[in-house]
């Protein structure tokens, strides 16, 4: 049992009680109401979820258990000669909300490294694709197919008490997360190279020194990208598509690899995960249009409402809570100023960052003209030439997996009943809008 499970078993109970009495205390206090609007709206706004392991505010972004994201940069613990944060530490805090020593972090490492070996029907099947077949769809189905060995479903199916299956969705969280840069790399190196791993996992490692080695990629500073990556991309919250998309599934007791597939194909989305991909892709469409990654700034704005006039988005900008630059596309855009200043897709983003706030505030209807964390992770992988754009959501699911099993993990803990809000018709909306 590793010292982090236990943990988490000693924080339960405090939490446990502490949720009891706030709700014995506030059983009918209202803390909102609701619109037609928002019912047809998405449910923007409406406070229906918890999520104890991240917060999102409209102007400072995300807080993972409180810490900002500068703040967590500085606090969890690095590799060794390394500046960024090991995202196995942000697996710590969100489980506990306390900062992990690098002893403890190295403790994860470990585990991780020495729980990474795939089922052999997962490698089978992910060998069986045909390239054809999406990389994002390709690991839904390894992690979907990695169900077979759930101890969660094993531990219900022999009856395990509901006080005690969080124990297990935490062991098959920790197999999936060391499991999944394996599943994530073979299919990258299936899809793009030889179809062999560039290494083996290294037990002296940190997960993301092995993943980006498993990709084919050997130098510190890709190494580090991975750590920012893979730490900032985790959680935002639980509102969003793959977090809820996980958190409901998980609420009818299916295992966490089911659960996380179902976020994993909700992150697959041209609107949330997948806009990193489209932020690429709509720049390679702009350099075939213009000849250039060097556009002026009329030929950028001109492109910009051509996009806008075909009634697509441009990807990377706005979001449905976030009223501000999105932090993680700052730390993004630091760690370029510090390694890539001259690049010039990174000049490019600079450009589209001083441009299309302005656009989209003109054409009038997105509510936050700002860029996300998706217009800017597909520049620095391309810097390192990891220019497969389609992979670049898999990069996301590997990250977000952190965020939406520390949730599950404590979904459980909390045993949290099943998720089903009420739905309505239009007619049967009427009638309550007309008070029958
Ligand atoms: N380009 C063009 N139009 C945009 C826009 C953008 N970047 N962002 C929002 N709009 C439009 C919406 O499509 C909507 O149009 P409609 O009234 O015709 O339906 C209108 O502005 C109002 O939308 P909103 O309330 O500001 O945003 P939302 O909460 O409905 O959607 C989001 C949020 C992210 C889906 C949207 O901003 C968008 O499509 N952005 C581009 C895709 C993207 O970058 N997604 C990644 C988000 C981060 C993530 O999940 N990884």
């Amino acid at each position: 049992i590793s010292s982090l499970k236990e943990r988490v078993a000693e924080l339960i109970p405090a939490k446990q009680a502490e949720i009891k009495e706030f709700r014995d205390a506030h059983k009918n206090t209202v803390v909102g109401s609701v619109t037609v609007d928002q019912i047809y709206g998405g449910m923007r706004d409406i406070r229906g979820l918890i999520c104890e392991t991240s917060l999102l505010d409209a102007q400072e972004g995300i807080r993972f258990r409180g810490m900002s994201i500068p703040e967590a940069q500085a606090a969890l613990p690095k590799a060794p000669g390394g500046e960024e944060p090991l995202p196995e530490g942000i697996w710590w805090l969100l489980l506990t909300g306390e900062v992990p020593t690098a002893e403890q972090v190295k403790q994860v490492s470990a585990e991780w490294a020495a729980r990474s070996t795939l089922p052999k029907h997962v490698s089978d099947m992910i060998d069986s694709m045909p390239k054809t077949v999406h990389p994002m769809s390709q690991l839904s189905a390894a992690v979907t197919l990695m169900n077979s060995d759930s101890s969660f479903a094993d531990a219900y199916n022999r009856g395990v008490n509901k006080r005690e299956l969080w124990k297990y969705a935490y062991d098959d969280s920790v197999d999936l997360l060391a499991r999944l840069p394996v599943a994530a790399a073979k299919i990258y190196r299936n899809l793009y190279h030889d179809g062999k791993l560039g290494a083996e996992v290294d037990a002296n490692l940190d997960w993301s020194a092995n993943f980006a080695r498993m990709l084919g990629f050997n130098t510190p500073e890709f190494d580090e990208l991975m750590r920012l990556y893979l730490t900032i991309h985790c959680a935002h919250e639980g509102g969003n598509v793959s977090a809820h998309s996980t958190h409901l599934v998980g609420s009818a007791l299916s295992d966490p690899y089911l659960s996380f597939a179902a976020g994993l194909n909700g992150l697959a989305g041209p609107l949330h995960g997948l806009a990193n991909q489209e932020v690429l892709r709509w720049i390679t469409a702009l350099k075939d249009e213009i000849g250039t990654y060097e556009p002026t700034d009329e030929q950028l704005t001109e492109f910009l409402w051509n996009t806008l006039k075909g009634g697509r988005v441009v990807p990377g900008y706005g979001h449905a809570v976030l009223r501000k630059t999105d932090p993680r596309y700052t730390c993004q855009r630091e760690f370029a100023l510090k390694h890539l200043p001259d690049d010039p897709l990174f000049k490019l983003t600079s450009q589209l960052y001083r441009i299309v706030p302005d656009v989209l505030t003109q054409h009038g209807k997105t509510k936050n003209p700002w860029p996300n964390v998706d217009a800017h992770s597909g520049v620095l992988l391309t810097h390192y030439n990891l220019t497969e754009m389609n992979y670049y959501t898999v990069l996301f699911g590997v990250s977000r997996a952190i965020g939406c099993l520390a949730d599950l993990v404590w979904s459980r803990a909390l045993m949290f009943p099943l998720e089903r809000p009420k739905s309505e018709t239009t007619e049967s909306l009427k009638a309550i809008v007309a008070g029958k």
